[in-house]
């Protein structure tokens, strides 16, 4: 036993110990009696033994802080010596055959602040199951290949909760004595337990129809409180934009009569698919453009679509055990994100996509949570809902569609469904369908879902005029991982194109081959040195790789300062256009850090300026794409490519960076800022997007320049502007400076906004990711602010969020002050919301990657978190495998 090893032992669940379910539970009729201090649950389930189950056998069904009032077997209530309770579950043994079990019993939802299970929220019942939250309602066989039909009725206070909701279609409803009514659904869709939803209260709603394309008419209805009735529309339009996109990339049609989408204001995550009633957190469904940006209009397309596409990758065909948990989510991701680009702009799209997955996926790789998208153990299930479960997950699904072509990939996807449908299935089910329909060879393929770490591929090129040929040798390998010190090499598709110095693609001949191809060609890595000869190539070529970032690695390369601004300028594929600047920003800001180390002066490289300049200036190219193309990378982006990390050090570079772009092109960006001004009346389309994006990223580089006339500017923008993008862009360019103006603008915004919580959240978010000298003292007094509450997730990612991850200069600060006011959340919060907790804990597990002295004081906050007494499993795994 390590040191840090606790008395107490977590379990852990381990993928190899998979065994089949014991028994079957084939419907389950679950009633209801709502009430907030005492909701009375009964169930009556029709239970098999599986044939391979011994008679012997005890049935062992899951249940977590639940009061269990009585259990009958067949009718006979069976006495406290004929079955067992314990904290996990409840133990019948003789049981036969096939037989009902009858259970009662009791749930506190008004006292459930992990939103697990049965709760409320703003006065509402509501429920989230995904993945173990079933159990804390009833008695169940809680594991998502036990699917069962169901049938709920729901009884409550008719003048509290006019509306009653659940899966499926509505089937009966009635009234009772003293005020009370009841309402009944039934789901003729088996499903496991976590697609389990119930909603009761008093909900306004919009209502909409969608034609399927065999003809069906499905009735699409949007609750949310009354006073938000008035930001549906964009989330109901989403929802049908999705479901005709599911019929038309994926020949999917909806199959209930009824699509339910609910918004409650305290949720853990951002969506759940619960079969036919979608529940979301609120910050993902209501937009107005007074209150909600671009960003946050797009993000709801994103997930409104999430949620509905797993109506088939999910629901109809789910997930055999929570190790395949990438099954539903890598694949559904991978669907909402070309959802998203098809409605958008594609190139723009693919960057945010890559932004998030290297931002979060690939730290997560580098750190002591690296597991594979499939994992092989846990201890807390909802400790595995990942950016490298979901995102490169993502990507592994986006790779098979790469290798085997936009046709085989969609053969394989219908194999999938119909092969599978209706059944729990595993990620190597998925992969034999690509196989079989596209008759190909993925067997090293899998080690995508099996090996952890991200591969990173060393380049090496040589041009010989001689022969007309220019060589690419690419050697591929991977860190160790926790429990994975060597990796067997990985199949990988390398998009590569080659340009001439004048900016033309080069048709692509690979030694024996006949025809040369024009534009990208997709080369495959499979040992762990490739070469590649590609010939008829009359001038030396610049190279462009991993276009469309074809494979979730990391690619090394010698390019210099001007072959990366060349590329950055003309590269006809956005992704690599794009990684072009960002890779040459990362360059400067490294040199710019070891000058500051050295005493040396710092200047801007004019390489990178000009090629900044000569993008502001391209008339030709899409806003948004621009506004991404002159974001610097992030600073924890810059860091990554650190040892070890001096967070100080990287926001002084940055900084001065970012000061050095706007005042050398002060000029341009004026002039770019004004000729953008708003013209006509607010739209959301992709040209309005990106030409606010471009204004807006305009305004953020003035206001850092120190030039006296972008304060009018942006104070104007923010008081005349008659949206939340302007107008939160110019509030957090200004909430970014020391200015005297900072003050009172905030004070205003808040005074115009603070009866809806969405806004007051961008206002708590805004101030805790300013990286000005006293941050951390403003959080703290925001955390005493009336609109702050610990209980609410959006709240807490807000407000500790926003400054624990979105501020590195101020988080780390060198006394650790950061750490520990990180370290006292993490204890407050655990009791009321593990899951919230166990969030924040991440932070501080990537403490090896800071300077020691930093370091340590993270390390310190750690065994801190991990000393305290009761501490939820959730956070206890986090805090524990950090220390490992
Ligand atoms: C878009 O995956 C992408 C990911 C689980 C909860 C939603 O549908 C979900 C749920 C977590 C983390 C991210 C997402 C979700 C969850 C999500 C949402 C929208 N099955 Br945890
Ligand atoms: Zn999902």
């Amino acid at each position: 036993m390590s040191a840090v090893e606790p008395l107490r032992m977590a379990q852990t669940v381990c993928l190899k110990d998979y065994r089949p379910p014991e028994f079957r539970i084939e419907t389950a009729e679950l009633y209801f009696d709502l009430h907030e201090t005492g909701t009375t649950v009964r169930s009556r389930l029709f239970i098999e033994r599986d044939a391979r189950t011994p008679p012997s056998h005890p049935l062992v069904l899951n249940g977590e802080g639940l009061e269990l009032v009585s259990v009958a077997l067949d009718g006979r209530t069976l006495t406290p010596g004929e079955y067992r309770v314990d904290e996990e579950g409840l133990t019948v043994p003789g049981v036969p055959a096939r037989f009902a079990l009858e259970i009662e019993n009791r749930v506190h939802p008004a006292d459930n602040t992990a939103l697990e299970g049965l709760y409320v929220s703003g006065g509402n019942f509501c429920t989230q199951c995904e993945a173990e939250g079933f159990r804390r309602i009833t008695y169940f066989l809680d594991r998502p290949d036990v699917m069962a039909r169901y049938t709920t009725t729901l009884v409550a206070d008719r003048a509290r909760c006019p509306v009653l909701l659940s899966n499926g279609n509505p089937a009966a409803h009635g009234e009772l004595a003293d005020g009370r009514h009841w309402v009944r659904w039934e789901d003729p869709f088996p499903k496991p337990s976590y697609l389990f939803a119930l909603v009761g209260g008093d909900l306004a709603w919009i209502e909409d129809e969608f034609t399927t394309r065999s003809g069906r008419k499905v009735r699409l209805r949007l609750y949310v409180q009354r006073h938000n009735l008035d930001k549906c529309a964009h989330a109901m339009e989403c929802l049908k934009r999705a479901m005709r996109w599911d019929e038309e990339a994926y020949g999917r049609e909806y199959d209930l009569d009824l699509f339910m989408i609910v918004a409650v204001d305290d949720f853990n995550m951002g969506a759940m698919e619960n079969k036919g009633l979608n529940i979301f957190n609120s910050a993902c469904v209501l937009a107005s453009p007074e209150t909600a940006t671009d960003d946050d209009f797009q993000a709801i397309l994103g997930v409104v679509g999430h949620e509905y596409f797993h109506n088939w990758s999910g629901n109809r065909v789910t997930c055999r055990d929570w190790f395949q948990l990438s099954l539903k989510e890598g694949f559904t991701v991978f669907r909402d994100q070309e959802f998203s680009a098809e409605m958008a702009s594609r190139g723009v799209e693919r960057i945010r996509d890559v932004n998030a997955l290297r931002n979060a996926q690939f730290r997560e790789d580098a750190g002591p949570m690296a597991h594979p998208v499939r994992p092989e153990s846990y201890q807390e299930i909802s400790n595995f809902y990942t950016a490298t479960v979901y995102l490169k997950g993502a990507e592994v699904v986006r790779m098979l569609r790469n290798l085997l072509g936009a046709e085989g990939f969609r053969r394989g996807a219908d194999l999938y469904f119909e092969r599978h449908d209706g059944r729990a299935v595993t990620t190597d089910d998925f992969v034999c369908a690509m196989e079989d329909a596209a008759g190909a060879d993925l067997a090293q393929f899998r080690l995508w879902y099996s090996q952890a770490g991200s591969p990173e591929l060393h380049v090496e090129r040589r041009y010989d005029p001689g022969a007309g040929t220019c060589t690419l040798t690419v050697r591929q390998d991977c860190p160790p991982t926790p429990g994975q010190p060597e990796k067997a090499p990985f199949h990988i598709p390398l998009a590569v194109g080659l340009l001439t110095r004048d900016g033309r693609e080069l048709p692509l001949c690979l030694a024996g081959e006949a025809h040369p191809v024009a534009g990208t060609r997709v080369l495959e890595l499979r040992r762990e040195v490739e070469t590649f000869v590609f010939t008829g190539i009359t001038e030396e070529p610049v190279v462009s790789l991993l276009r469309g970032f074809s494979a979730p690695v990391k690619v090394h390369m010698e390019r210099d300062d001007e072959e990366l601004a060349f590329l950055m300028a003309h590269d006809t594929d956005p992704f690599s256009r794009w990684d072009a600047g960002q890779e040459l920003a990362v360059k400067v800001l490294l040199r710019l850090m070891e000058a500051q180390r050295s005493g040396a002066d710092l200047v801007a490289d004019p390489v990178l300026v000009e090629a900044f300049r000569r993008s502001l200036l391209d008339a030709e190219a899409d806003r948004a794409f621009l506004a991404r193309l002159l974001t610097l990378p992030s600073e924890d982006y810059v860091a990554e490519s650190l040892d070890r990390i001096d967070p100080a050090a990287v926001h002084e570079a940055h900084r001065f960076l970012r000061r050095a772009l706007a005042k050398a092109l002060h000029e341009p960006l004026l002039e770019t800022y004004r000729s953008l001004g708003e013209s006509g009346p607010y739209r959301i389309d992709p040209e309005s997007v990106g030409r606010r994006s471009l204004r807006n990223l305009c305004l953020g580089y003035l206001m850092q320049g120190d030039d006296p006339q972008a304060v009018p500017l942006c104070l104007d923008q923010f008081h005349s502007g008659t949206n939340m993008t302007d107008v939160l862009a110019a509030l957090s360019a200004l909430a970014r400076s020391e200015r005297p103006e900072r003050e009172p603008a905030l004070e205003e915004f808040y005074e115009r906004w603070k009866d809806d919580p969405l806004v007051v959240d961008k206002w708590f978010a805004i101030q805790a990711s300013a990286p000005l000298p006293d941050a951390l003292e403003r959080v703290r007094t925001l955390t005493r602010h009336p609109a702050f509450n610990p209980r609410n997730p959006n709240k807490v990612r807000a407000l500790l969020g926003a400054f624990c991850q979105g501020n590195p200069a101020r988080f780390h600060a060198r006394d650790g002050a950061g750490y520990a006011f990180l370290g006292d959340w993490i204890l407050e919060l655990d009791p009321i919301n593990p899951q919230v907790a166990a969030r924040l804990v991440r932070v501080l597990s990537r403490w090896r990657r800071y300077e020691p002295r930093l370091g340590e004081l993270m390390r310190a906050q750690l065994e801190r978190v991990l000393a305290a007494p009761d501490l939820s499993r959730d956070t206890y795994e986090i805090a524990s495998k950090s220390l490992v």
